[in-house]
């Protein structure tokens, strides 16, 4: 008699296992907050929610963003060592020659902000947490 409910709850498993989407549905992704921003030009501070796959890098919820509101778009080039470098954000772009680049910080819940030691396609964002886009320049008090 003990049978019959174990066979249905392995056949409701099985079923589970086997529909598209149950194991990777959108339920499963997780917000997160992308600001960009420049503490080199004026320009008004933008913020924008997407959500990141369960763990999903940063290139993937960057592109879900830009596939989804036109009022974000990103740019990257390949780097042979590193990956994906992020060129430019909304038509603005770093250049070599004024040294100024974007960089990428994270503020967890916990309000803690630090630059992420990888580049956008190996950081693994967290649910909540702010990912800052900040156009700035290196060695910026001596060029
Ligand atoms: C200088 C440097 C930079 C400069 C490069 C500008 C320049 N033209 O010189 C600047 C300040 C722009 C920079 C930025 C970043 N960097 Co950097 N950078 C370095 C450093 C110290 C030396 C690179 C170098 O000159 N190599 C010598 C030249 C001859 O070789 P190259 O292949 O041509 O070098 C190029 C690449 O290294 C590339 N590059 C530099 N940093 C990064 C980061 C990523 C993710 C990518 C894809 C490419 C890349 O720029 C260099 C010049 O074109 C290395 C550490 C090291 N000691 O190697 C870290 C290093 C490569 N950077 C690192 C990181 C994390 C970043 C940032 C993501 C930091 C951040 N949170 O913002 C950002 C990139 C953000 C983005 N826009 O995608 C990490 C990469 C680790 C990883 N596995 O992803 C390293 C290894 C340092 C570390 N933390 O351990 N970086």
């Amino acid at each position: 008699m003990m049978v019959k409910p174990a066979l249905h709850s392995a056949a409701l498993l099985l079923l589970l296992l086997l529909s598209p989407g149950t194991l990777t549905a959108d339920h499963d992704f997780a917000p997160i907050e992308v600001i960009v921003k420049s503490n080199l030009l004026s320009t008004p501070q933008l913020s924008f929610i997407t959500s990141v796959a369960p763990r999903g890098i940063l290139l993937g919820a960057l592109n879900r963003l830009m596939n989804s509101n036109t009022d974000f778009k990103f740019t990257y080039r390949e780097d042979p060592n590193y990956g994906p470098f992020l060129e430019s954000v909304n038509g603005l772009a770093g250049s070599q020659e004024d040294h100024t680049y974007w960089e990428v910080f994270v503020q967890f819940p916990n309000n803690t902000i630090i630059a992420t030691d990888v580049g956008i396609g190996c950081y693994i964002p967290k649910e909540n947490e702010k990912i800052i886009l900040n156009f700035t320049k290196w060695w910026r008090f001596s060029n």
